[in-house]
């Protein structure tokens, strides 16, 4: 236990400030229009809704956060920006989930979309845990033979175990690669899958097949299902969560991309929907460009108290 939430922690809280200035809220016309009225004005209602909106909050979230503020300001009426972005705090902290540490010998089995990020996070991750665990990489992306390379370079550049046999289908190489992560007693076994989209019912039934593959195979293991959404999709990211959800149940979310988006909001209604933790964020294309999800210095950013920096 614990190793997961050291690794890294002294620079986690600089080098998240600066990948995701981007992904803020911008509540520059909220802070002009609260200082130009002193209340909950109209005007500052419309540009809150504007900003959660630009940063893909979604109509629903949105909605829901500012009913949750009108109802708090008639009890206690808010007349400045700083007690408007308590409030504003306070709701993010209720939606977004901490991430429990995981246990020391476990599978992660990676799903989501096309072009997501889901090989780049298994070979970061592979990286990450490399330096303390016995990592074994199971490419069940089966369909593309390019596929299976890519993920063999990430597997030799941290030097871990890597299993995959392009004849066979995704479920019999997860059988297999799990035989053999158990003959070689790996701590940590990563699964990658096949991007598909998710109103494709029979590939989204093979992912359970493969899911239910992986109990068969090793008998009892702590197994997280990882979706990892891009974060510059967009309001489909939603369905994505909605239907990979029903799929194969996900424990965990990956967040990759918000490196490069101005659009960070989208975590608040797939989480609010999904009730799971962000495990992991992806912000950027190198191999240490993965961070756990810090969910304090998450909220400052996506919800900034400073004025200049990040506007
Ligand atoms: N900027 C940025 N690019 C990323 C991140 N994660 C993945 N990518 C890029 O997204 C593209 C698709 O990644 P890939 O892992 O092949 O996606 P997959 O189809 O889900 O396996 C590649 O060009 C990656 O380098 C990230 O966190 N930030
Ligand atoms: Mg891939």
């Amino acid at each position: 236990m614990g190793f997961f939430k050291n690794l890294f922690s002294k620079k986690i809280k600089t080098s998240y400030k600066q990948s995701l200035l981007r992904a803020q809220v911008s509540l520059f016309s909220v802070l002009e229009a609260m200082d130009k009225h002193n209340h909950l004005h109209a005007d500052v209602i419309e540009a809150l809704e504007d900003a959660l909106l630009m940063s893909d909050v979604g109509l629903e979230t949105t909605t829901q956060i500012v009913e949750q503020i009108q109802l708090i300001n008639k009890k206690h009426p808010i007349t400045n920006y700083e007690s408007l972005l308590d409030v504003l705090y306070q709701y993010v902290d209720e939606i977004l989930l901490e991430s429990k540490p995981l246990v020391s010998k476990h599978v992660i089995f990676v799903v989501g979309v096309n072009g997501v990020g889901k090989t780049t996070t298994i070979g970061k991750l592979a990286h990450l845990y490399a330096q303390e665990k016995k990592v074994m990489i199971i490419a069940a992306d089966t369909f593309r033979a390019a596929a299976i390379d890519q993920l063999s370079i990430w597997a030799k550049k941290s030097d871990v175990e890597f299993y995959s046999n392009p004849s066979k289908d995704p479920s019999s190489v997860i059988f297999e690669g799990l035989k053999k992560a158990k003959d070689l007693d790996s701590e940590i076994i990563l699964i990658d899958t096949a991007g598909r989209l998710q109103n494709k019912s029979h590939l989204m039934a093979e992912l359970s097949k493969m899911r239910q593959m992986i109990s068969k195979a090793y008998g009892e293991i702590d197994t997280h299902t990882f979706l990892v959404i891009d974060a510059t999709t967009g309001q489909n990211g939603l369905s994505q969560a909605k239907l990979f959800h029903e799929a194969t149940k996900i424990t965990d979310l990956v967040i990759t991309k918000l490196d490069g988006t101005s659009k960070g909001g989208i975590v608040l209604p797939i989480v609010s929907m999904l009730n799971v933790p962000i495990a992991y964020i992806g912000i950027g294309e190198g191999i240490d460009d993965l961070k756990p999800f810090d969910k304090e210095a998450f909220m400052q950013q996506l919800i900034h108290h400073g004025v200049n920096d990040g506007l």
